[in-house]
């Protein structure tokens, strides 16, 4: 307990009075220097009034506490495949849902420059570019050869090559080329990649993720890739809330695990009702997935959970959430340890299991992914399953440092590009995982380690968890960021994170 909450209580005690336990936990969320007089003042009135009991409404009146009329609180749901799910079968279930990834993510580079000399790959096949004219003899392969014309410059080196695009089929890498095959609707085309930066790009694709590409003749019917592009975001400018309205960004809380930290968690559930002012401008919440530990989630499950079923867990997160105060919404989106569908995208979570969820005025109840609009501010929220695959797939990424795995992501334009590897994704008739508008903010979680970035002017946020390290974790060296709140400033995207751990101090990481 901090020294002047413990200075408060010994002066209240001494003077007969009886402190309630949740009371104690508001005077922890009041900053320190306010502290003595306003013990002391409460101390006076409830004595003059003879009533020697000090309970959290006590406090609340005191501290006039709600949140500050200065601020806006407008949210749009912008999409949610809750109830939109239509899943196809089988292999042909699997073609409509990459057709339907492929022509969405052809559509976001339509408006790019290249697309003016965008082949299909059947027309690429069938009438490939030209070979360039050798020079003195010698051989014609590679970038080094491209433009092949003596007259043409180095800034001019685009020429006008054709450009394809397609989705990532196969990859491999040997000592002089990477190979790259891809497909559209028309056909399959090897690409091979010789120039130094090219095959970097080129080895940093993921499978079934779209790729633009440059290309040139190479021998014989190979093509030469002279530029590898992932779709990627532009960079234009976001939007921004006009008024200091605040997001608070959570993540697996793991509400049921042995591990979650309840107390921690609890006590910033308050620290939103207090008087912090940073607390009174926070208007939405969010939590991105993981809320509970869920049953029979991963084997021996049992003896670490003190909420045996999904069901239990859910009544105590609603319990907890009701502790936030009315006026903040809440968005609540499933993860892989909730109850409900397991693959991608996940409906939100059945009301069967959360009926007290589903009834608070201030909740929504989300699918995974949802994008939604705070104060104008675009904020997709991901649970992040598929960090699993792209740490495994690219050694540059690791489960240590979301930022990259994130952006990763974004580059791709897509949530969950790899298919087939761990992450389970629906044969959905249309790829709700494309990231077809770009948001302002990506919220994801998984991983379980705080992580922020800016890619391209997209804030991209991991949020860490509320469940201290579990032994899996252990035996994975999975060092948790737990039990620190991330807060968003809409207006000026300034992040701070509020250190709840041994209920912190109240203005740590607070500037
Ligand atoms: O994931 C908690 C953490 O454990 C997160 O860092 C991902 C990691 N994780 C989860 N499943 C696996 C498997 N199968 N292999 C390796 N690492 C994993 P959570 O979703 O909360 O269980
Ligand atoms: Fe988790
Ligand atoms: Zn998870």
């Amino acid at each position: 307990m901090r020294r002047d909450v413990k200075q408060a209580l010994s002066y209240a005690l001494s003077r007969g009075f009886q402190v309630h336990p949740d009371a104690l936990l508001t005077l922890e969320g009041i900053e320190p220097g306010a502290l003595p007089k306003l013990i002391r003042d409460l101390v006076k009135e409830k004595t003059r009034q003879r009533a020697y009991h000090i309970g959290p409404a006590d406090l609340d009146e005191l501290l006039g506490v709600g949140g500050d009329e200065e601020v806006d609180a407008d949210y749009e749901i912008v999409s949610d495949p809750t109830g939109r799910t239509a899943s196809g079968e089988g292999a042909e279930g699997y073609a409509a849902l990459f057709k339907s990834r492929f022509e969405k993510l052809r559509a976001i580079v339509a408006d790019r420059p290249e697309a003016k000399r965008m082949r299909t790959i059947k027309s690429l096949v069938e009438s490939p570019p030209a070979p360039p004219r050798p020079r003195g003899g010698k051989g014609v392969e590679g970038d080094r050869e491209a433009g092949g014309e003596g007259g043409r410059g180095r800034g001019d080196e685009r020429g006008d090559d054709p450009y394809v695009c397609g989705l990532v089929t196969s990859k491999s890498t040997d000592r002089a080329a990477v190979r790259v095959t891809i497909d559209d609707p028309t056909g399959t085309v090897e690409l091979v990649a010789y120039d130094e930066d090219v095959r970097k790009d080129a080895e940093a694709l993921f499978h079934d993720q779209l790729v633009v590409a440059r290309v040139g003749a190479g021998r014989g019917s190979a093509l030469v890739a002279r530029e590898i592009m992932s779709p990627d975001v532009a960079d234009t400018a976001r939007r921004r809330s006009k008024t200091d309205a605040y997001a608070v960004l959570l993540s697996d809380l793991h509400v049921g695990s042995r591990f979650f930290l309840e107390r921690e968690f609890e006590f910033f559930a308050r620290w939103l009702s207090g008087p912090d002012p940073t607390a009174r401008r926070v208007r939405f919440v969010l939590l991105c997935g993981d809320v509970v530990d869920g049953a029979g989630i991963y084997p021996d499950q049992d003896k670490e959970l003190v909420h045996k079923t999904a069901g239990e867990q859910m009544s105590k997160l609603a319990s907890l959430l009701s502790l936030v105060p009315e006026h903040i919404k809440i968005f609540v989106i499933p993860g892989n340890h909730d109850p409900g569908r397991r693959a991608l995208p996940q409906p939100a979570i059945p009301e069967k299991f959360c009926p007290e969820m589903w009834a608070m005025p201030n909740v929504e109840m989300l699918g995974n992914p949802a994008s939604i609009s705070l104060n104008g501010v675009r904020v997709t929220m991901f649970h992040g399953q598929s960090a699993d695959d792209l740490v495994k797939a690219a050694p540059g990424l690791s489960y240590d440092d979301p930022g990259p795995v994130m952006e990763a992501l974004l580059r791709a334009r897509h949530l969950s590009p790899i298919y087939g590897s761990q992450t389970p994704i629906a044969p959905e008739t249309e790829d709700m995982l494309v990231i077809d508008e770009v948001p302002d903010i990506l919220h994801v979680g998984h991983v379980h380690r705080l992580g922020f970035g800016l890619h391209r002017g997209v804030l991209t946020v991991n949020s860490g968890t509320w469940q201290s390290q579990t032994p899996f974790q252990q035996a994975r060296g999975i060092q948790p960021d737990a039990g620190q709140a991330v807060l968003v400033n809409l207006k000026t995207f300034k992040v701070f994170t509020k250190d709840c751990v041994e209920h912190g101090d109240a203005s740590s990481g607070l500037a």
